[in-house]
């Protein structure tokens, strides 16, 4: 069979929320019956370890394996044992003097599990602690041999990877849909050592140079004195910073962009951002800038929708992803690579490529495939993998080199150091998520949850008492060895070279490579913020910067903040649009989109029956959504219901169709009332949560279908039946495959406005 058709049938069976039975012991309930001494059923064996967490042990300078696995014996035996091995028999109950008497100190089961429950938490990461996580493996496609000597990039050599999305500003329970950049960090666990890709979604930064961090955190983190508000950048403290340190405008203005809300993380494009040297087998350098490419396309949200999916599923991206690669639709990548010779100024066509406010428009430098990654399986445990991955842009394999960014430089400090704070102490890259795949032979000793059980007697060289051992390598035997780039005689200075001065003709060629209904919901995004803002003279700096990008985005904002449009201080800079930066005007494939459809007690399932079926052949995920849960209809062709009109959002769901009511008497084109006019299914048309769903669908720019008097709904709901993107059709699956064609345009953009 079709494996999308599974795929896609098995998300919605996983998605089926209401018509499952209670689980058991649920409050209520009679409680279970206290368990006997002996388990009532046979204890079940602990899952077998993944292969990834049995990666190779730190072996010894002799060679041999050295400490335990930890992870595989983290879960032997199928029996509860306290954390020395030792069996209970009993965790339900403290221990007591008598039933209802005092609570007896020497209860050790007590004390170890409560003193381990009250160390349960880390640290969360001091930016990006929210995210979602997956494993995957990356296979390269050989393109890259010609400029880079790294091994995993070779032709069809397979490597590991882990993959975490994050935002940046909020905290580890803070909603997933909120505007912000989005974090894109790869762990290539490749055969020469792991290489971390640790990049956003947004190509530029927000500053020049790594001192600068901890400024633009402070500004955009909640205020110190009330701490709020919580993952936003709708605040004073934020405007004021990046109103004041003009360096920010281009991230910024794609933060505002739709860039900033995407639909999900399986649609996100990923940038490395910095600028970095590539080394082949020769020596001899290139400049690279990394980027991924979602096979499924760029999509964002519409901002109302990011701000109801916040309230109505705070988890939407982790969600959407774990349900994917679960279903087995899983997610793609292709990495490319835009190259630029290595010449001593570090410019191309005269963009500063140490600048990382800087891209370089994939016209002028064509991204090149080098190889494809493929997110196929969940972590299993949150905390042991997502939660502990630590990744650091200073992991680096042999081809790959760093360049004299100043914001990466700082980076390479900020990595390493943050996690000994996160994660307790030097030996995080113990921990099995965060482990090398390549053997592992360093003199690194001792320190706070140390693991390996090293041998030897000299952990120091050169040494003659463990023989000499380790032994280096060189070049030719896998070492990574720096590039012998010449530093020019200079100076020591605080100071920026002048071609970092620029800070307003990069976002004026984002913005004139805007669609229109992309410019308008940049202007809505700045308005919302700013609007958000307390303070006058914030206010009008934002104004003044945006003067300065282009006078129509001044005059949208300052219109809706009712402010004048200040006159721009600076000339306005000559530069092409970049179309590449554009995500609108391209159709993409339907993978794993959400069809919800939305059905009456009495409505035609047959017609609902066929529609599913048909949005499951093209990849695409049902949603059956009824008044109540349970089933529709009976016997073999009962239908499941996977949303009740209760439980049901109108931004779960890419398209919506709204089923009519059931044929009569075999007329094809479903019952009529006596006037002609297709009946309303009862219920439907009048239920205000219908109505609501379909008012949010239209709104946010959703294909709707309608079948068989289905349309009678949407009149309720405003919907004009002659709405661009709107189908109503006699039968259920015409008007589906409409709405398909519909959908891989990701949304109706005309009806925002402004043509698309
Ligand atoms: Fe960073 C985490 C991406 C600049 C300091 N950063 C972090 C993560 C991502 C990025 C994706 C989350 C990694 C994960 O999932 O665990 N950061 C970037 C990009 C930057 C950038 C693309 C600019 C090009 N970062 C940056 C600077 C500094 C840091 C300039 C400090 C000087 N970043 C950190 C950190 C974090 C981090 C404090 C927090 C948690 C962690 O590292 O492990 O070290």
């Amino acid at each position: 069979g079709n494996p999308l058709k599974r795929a896609a049938g098995k998300v919605a069976d996983a998605l089926q929320g209401d018509g499952a039975g209670p689980p058991e012991g649920i409050p209520g309930r009679p409680a279970p019956e206290p368990p006997s001494v002996a388990e009532p059923t046979g204890p079940r064996e602990p899952l077998p370890p993944k292969p990834d967490q049995s990666g190779p042990a730190t072996v010894s300078p002799t060679g041999q394996a050295t400490g335990a696995d930890r992870a595989r014996t983290a879960q032997a035996g199928g029996r509860l044992t306290t954390a020395q091995g030792t069996r209970l028999y009993d965790t339900d109950h403290s221990l007591k003097a008598g039933p209802r008497g005092p609570v007896l100190l020497q209860d050790h089961h007590l004390r170890e599990k409560i003193m381990h429950f009250d160390h349960e938490r880390i640290p969360e990461r001091v930016v990006h602690a929210r995210g979602a996580a997956a494993h995957g493996v990356f296979r390269g496609y050989g393109t890259a041999a010609s400029v880079t000597r790294a091994a995993f990039l070779a032709k069809d050599v397979e490597t590991p990877v882990f993959v975490r999305f994050s935002t940046v500003l909020g905290s580890r329970g803070s909603a997933d849909t909120v505007r912000d950049t989005r974090g894109f960090a790869t762990k290539f666990y490749t055969s020469e050592g792991v290489f971390d890709l640790v990049g956003n979604n947004i190509p530029v930064f927000f500053i020049q140079d790594a001192i600068k961090f901890p400024d633009v955190i402070h500004a955009g983190k909640p205020h110190p004195d009330r701490e709020i508000p919580q993952a936003q950048s709708a605040h004073d403290t934020f405007w004021d910073f990046v109103t004041l340190h003009t360096e920010a405008t281009h991230h910024t203005l794609w933060n505002m962009s739709d860039r900033g809300i995407p639909r999900s993380y399986r649609m996100m494009e990923g940038f490395g951002v910095h600028t970095f040297r590539l080394v082949d087998a020769d020596g001899s350098t290139t400049l690279a800038k990394f980027h991924w490419k979602p096979k499924l396309g760029v999509h964002s949200l519409v901002w109302e929708e990011a701000q109801l999916a916040s309230g109505v599923d705070p988890d939407f991206h982790r969600r959407d992803l774990a349900d994917a690669i679960e279903a087995g639709a899983y997610p793609q990548w292709e990495l490319g690579i835009q190259t630029f010779p290595d010449t001593p100024e570090q410019t191309f066509e005269g963009i500063d490529l140490l600048d990382p406010t800087n891209l370089v428009p994939e016209e002028l430098a064509p991204v090149q495939p080098v190889g494809l990654l493929t997110l196929n399986r969940n972590p299993s445990n949150y905390f042991a993998e997502t939660e502990q991955v630590a990744f650091h842009v200073g992991h680096l394999v042999p081809g790959i080199d760093i360049t004299d960014d100043p914001l990466l430089a700082g980076r390479l400090f900020s990595y390493l150091d943050t996690q000994i704070t996160r994660l307790g102490g030097p030996n995080f890259p113990q921990l099995p998520i965060n482990r090398p795949h390549a053997p592992v032979n360093d003199m690194l000793r001792d320190g706070m949850h140390q693991t390996a059980v090293h041998r030897g007697v000299a952990p120091y060289r050169p040494n003659s008492l463990d023989g000499g051992c380790p032994f280096t390598a060189g070049a030719d035997a896998g070492a990574y060895v720096e590039t012998p780039v010449r530093v020019p005689e200079a100076t020591k200075v605080r100071a920026a070279p002048e071609s970092f001065d620029d800070h307003f003709g990069q976002p004026r060629r984002f913005w004139l490579s805007m669609s229109p209904v992309e410019r308008e919901h940049i202007i809505g995004a700045y308005t919302f913020e700013l609007g958000k803002c307390y303070e006058q003279a914030v206010k009008e700096r934002a104004l003044q910067v945006l003067a300065n990008i282009d006078p129509e985005l001044c005059r949208g904002v300052a219109e809706g903040l009712g402010l004048p449009a200040p006159e721009p201080t600076v000339p306005l800079a000559d530069v092409a649009p970049s179309p590449a930066l554009s995500q609108v005007g391209r159709t993409w494939p339907v993978d794993g989109r959400v069809v919800g459809i939305v059905t009456g007690a009495d409505g035609d399932l047959d017609g609902v029956r066929a529609v599913r079926e048909t949005v499951l052949d093209a990849g695409m995920v049902p949603l059956v959504v009824a008044p109540t849960g349970g089933v529709l209809g009976s016997g073999e062709d009962a239908l499941t219901v996977q949303r009740t009109y209760a439980t049901a959002r109108s931004v779960e769901f890419d398209a919506v169709l709204l089923a009519g009511a059931p044929a009569a008497g075999g007329d094809a084109h479903g019952a009529r009332d006596a006037k002609g006019t297709p009946a309303a299914v009862p219920g439907t048309v009048t239920d205000p949560r219908v109505v609501l769903l379909l008012s949010e669908a239209y709104r946010h720019g959703k294909a709707i279908g309608a079948w068989a008097g289905g349309e009678t709904a949407l009149r309720a709901a405003g919907v004009p039946a002659d709405a661009p993107g709107v189908v109503l059709s006699d039968n259920a699956t015409a008007a589906l495959r409409q709405v398909i064609d519909l959908v891989s345009a990701h949304r109706v953009w005309e009806r925002f406005g402004t043509a698309g």
